[in-house]
């Protein structure tokens, strides 16, 4: 009989899902495992087989979890709400609901006609009413504890499709879909206040076994610094502004004064400051800009000094002139700095345009250093700096910020980059803000008993170009009685940003039907946290961080009872075809429908796994697919071989089938999927070579492959005259007597003398031989460090290295 994966495939997976094999039980004595896949957005087009790499790889490690004795929780749901289904529906006219059903119907027929073991009885999906009830709930916890909060902000506006734009569609400063320039405008926001927990975010980074490349990435993007505020008085005035800098050792380079436009404290001066309609224009023109570029190091320093007032450095009491500039944001620090032109790239090119001095502070240790064409940016030894020259910079530091403690003048500060978290948008797709708006009671929250909000079904999804969500045209949703005095009142009809929906989703999954709560706290202890988290790269700032925000809240307020919702994570490569990145943009897609169509959904596993190091990027190649439908066809003519009667007593295969287990066994732990397929080919072509295979060895073979190929192995299992499952089968151990290395001396020459022996196994490779021959203490003194010319290798016996 041939291989036909056709045949076999749906079968199986009708039969797993009859006897529920892959479900997670909330009640059981086996120890837990929680694998996760982020779950995915709901697109038209399906996935493709890069996305389905993560996937292969958590059912893989899931699966042989299973037979390992662990009751497992691998489920799956849709991240639904968003721009690209919007979008899509204001393109053809075709309600958003509707779109992602049948995207999600398609998808799912996709994952299960992959073989993946996904507990479906847990699914969720984050536009349904049933689950965005407890997002809001969510947002209504952090409005109670004062973490979410409305204030003016910025948004991109683009004024020739009138709508307002989200930081993903905003290219160079153009909008994604028109290319006109973006304009900044000023709304109403709400946020969330995440900088609250910018230092515990920061640290717990070291609890968790994660990619070092996301910690560090998290680490920047929280990022910290360590400085010092210092006040400064502003002359003939009662007002101080206090400035945020690294630097205090440069403080008598300090020159002059920069202040963000926005400053506050620029209200203040309105009538003292002679050119202040100047001043105006300025703010008006620096609003327009994005932070981007503001801050980019080759863009010009632009500003304007406001005349007539001045400010007195605390250090020296010298009188500085006072600017307001772009360059300075008002969310950073205190939103003003003292400019030390020479030792500040962005001061110094500020200083040149206006013709401002420029004063030496700090030498460089060599004495090389030169402020001529551009600042001396380096820590050094201070000069100019009254008692406090010759210091070094640190211990300069030091002591400057102790006399301006003294003064109270100036301490240590910490500051993060992390800036609270936008979270509404002024879009149809997306989960409701549960406040409404009462002349007499002000901001209202909707009572838990009357959530959800329900997203209302309009007809015209399109913004509205007034900078206000689709939302606020439907009157029957607006209008409202209020909560509280059941006087008319008004809905807010801004949505929530879906980063919000996906903040908490994996601690749905532990309780998915529970509609009195967002989940029963029992459940959430036996399944959380995450034990392995798989998905891609791209999400190492934004999901990972708001996620982590979110448990931190929910520990707090004693909801659940862990700090960190993801103990391991794991990023797997991205799959290029034709030199580019997989993407139905490019063109350059393969479906899995057509890869299961042609090969079948083991082959299709099989590939993903050994196409090259799990976690980094790999190009798709249909050759590799082929070697790999033809290593299942090996696989099933193999049974061919197979004698009941026969006892084990092939020794050599033997050693092999155990060394196997071992490298399989290992390297799916250590996520080296590729490494365990090829030990699996090279048993497979030894099994080939004997006559006849022994029933033991041959399900040996066929239980390490389940994991991987599950359809084929449970059609051959079942050939072989078992009754349940290969997935009720324990994982195989080996036996450490049979993958005993044999050992070997192995003699060491220079230059054909013999200096040295020493014992290795006997595969030693030349590589490996000689680099521990010139590690030996005896022969490094005899090489010394003269030029290798020549080594010579004779495989078990010796190595002669020639110099
Ligand atoms: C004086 C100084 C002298 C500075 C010097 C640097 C070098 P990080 O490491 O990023 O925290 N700064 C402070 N607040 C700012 C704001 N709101 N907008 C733009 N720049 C701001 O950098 C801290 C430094 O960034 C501060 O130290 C300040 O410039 C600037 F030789 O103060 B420094
Ligand atoms: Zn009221």
């Amino acid at each position: 009989m041939e291989y036909n994966p056709q045949k076999i495939e749906k079968k199986w997976q009708k039969q797993w899902d009859k006897l529920k094999l892959f479900r997670a039980l909330d009640k059981s004595k086996k120890p837990k495992f929680y694998c996760l896949d982020m779950f995915p957005y709901p697109s038209a087009e399906g996935i493709h087989v890069g996305h389905l790499r993560g996937y292969t790889f958590s059912d893989l490690i899931t699966k042989k979890k299973i037979m390992e004795g662990f009751n497992c929780l691998h489920p799956m749901g849709w991240d639904a709400f968003g721009l690209p289904a919007e979008n899509f529906a204001i393109k053809t006219g075709i309600h958003p609901a509707i779109s992602t059903k049948k995207a999600i119907t398609n998808i799912k027929k996709q994952l299960i006609s992959a073989g993946f073991g996904y507990d479906w009885e847990r699914e969720i999906c984050s536009a349904e009413p049933e689950y965005y009830k407890w997002t809001q709930w969510m947002f209504l916890q952090f409005y109670n504890a004062g973490l979410a909060y409305q204030k003016e902000a910025a948004v991109n506006f683009c004024p020739s499709c009138k709508t307002v734009l989200a930081n993903e569609q905003v290219i160079d400063g153009k909008c994604e879909r028109c290319g006109s320039l973006v304009e900044r405008r000023y709304l109403k926001q709400w946020f969330l206040r995440i900088t609250n927990y910018a230092e515990r975010l920061l640290n717990d980074l070291d609890e968790v076994n994660w990619p070092e490349k996301i910690k560090t990435m998290q680490r920047n993007w929280i990022g910290r610094s360590a400085g010092t505020t210092i006040k400064f008085k502003i002359q003939d005035s009662s007002l101080e502004i206090p400035v945020f800098t690294t630097r205090a050792d440069t403080l008598f380079g300090c020159t002059y004064m920069v202040i963000a436009p926005e400053h506050p404290i620029l209200q203040n001066f309105k009538l003292q400051i002679s050119n202040f309609k100047e001043v105006q224009k300025y703010i008006e023109k620096s609003k327009k800009k994005t932070e981007i570029e503001r801050l980019s190091r080759d863009k010009e320093k632009t500003g304007i000094e406001l005349k007539d007032i001045t400010a007195i450095n605390p250090i020296n009491n010298k009188e500085v002139p006072i600017f307001i500039g772009d360059y300075v944001l008002m969310e950073y620090g205190t939103g003003a700095i003292m400019a030390v032109p020479a030792h500040d790239q962005r001061d110094f090119v500020f200083a040149k345009n206006q013709g401002l001095p420029i004063l030496e502070v700090i030498k460089s240790i060599n004495g090389k250093s030169s402020i001529e064409k551009e600042a001396f940016e380096e820590d050094g030894i201070l000069t100019n700096s009254g008692p406090f020259s010759e210091l070094s910079s640190a211990e300069a530091r030091e002591e400057i910020i102790k006399y301006l403690k003294k003064r109270e003048l100036g301490r240590k500060e910490v500051c993060y980059k992390l800036k609270d978290w936008l979270i509404s948008r002024q879009r149809y797709w997306g989960s409701p803000i549960p406040i409404i708006y009462c002349s007499k009671c002000g901001k209202v929250p909707v009572p838990i008993k009357d959530l959800p909000v329900q997203l209302p079904k309009i007809k015209n999804f399109k913004p509205t170009g007034e900078g206000k969500s689709p939302l606020a045209k439907s009157i029957k949703f607006i209008e409202v009685k209020c909560p509280k005095c059941g006087s008319p009142a008004k809905r807010e009809t801004d949505t929530l940003d879906t980063f919000v929906c996906s903040s908490w989703y994996f601690l749905r999954y532990a309780d998915s039907k529970n509609r009195k709560e967002p989940f029963n706290k029992l459940r959430i202890k036996n399944w959380l946290p995450v034990d392995l988290y798989i998905g891609g790269a791209e999400h190492a700032t934004l999901h990972l961080l708001y996620a982590r925000f979110f448990t931190k809240f929910l520990f707090d307020k004693k909801l659940i009872s862990f700090n960190e919702p993801f103990s391991k994570l794991f990023n797997q490569g991205i799959i290029y075809r034709h030199g580019t990145k997989m993407s139905k943009s490019k063109g350059n897609v393969v479906t899995p429908d057509y890869i299961i169509q042609k090969f079948g959904a083991d082959t299709m596993r099989l590939y993903e796994l050994f196409m090259g190091p799990a976690d980094q990027a790999t190009e798709w190649s249909d050759e590799g697919v082929i070697g790999c439908c033809r290593l299942l066809n090996k696989v099933w003519t193999l049974q061919n071989k197979v004698d009941y009667k026969l006892g084990i007593k092939n020794y050599k295969l033997e050693k092999l089938l155990h060394k196997t287990i071992k490298k399989v066994t290992e390297d799916i732990k250590s996520f080296k999927f590729n490494t365990a397929v090829s030990a699996l080919m090279i048993l497979v072509n030894e099994m080939e070579k004997q006559e006849k295979l022994s029933v033991i060895n041959y399900q040996l073979l066929i239980i390490l492959l389940s994991p991987m190929t599950p359809h084929i192995v449970e059609e051959i299992w079942q050939k072989l005259g078992n009754k349940k499952s290969v997935f009720s089968q324990p994982w195989p151990k080996y036996d450490p007597k049979l993958i005993e290395e044999e050992m070997t001396i192995l003699v060491i020459q220079v230059n054909g003398k013999v200096r040295d022996k020493v014992e290795v196994q006997i595969d030693i490779s030349k590589n490996e031989a000689e680099k521990l021959a010139i590690s030996r203490e005896k022969v490094k003194n005899w090489i010394e460090d003269k030029k290798i010319k020549k080594i010579i290798f004779v495989p078990r016996k010796l190595i002669n290295i020639v110099i």
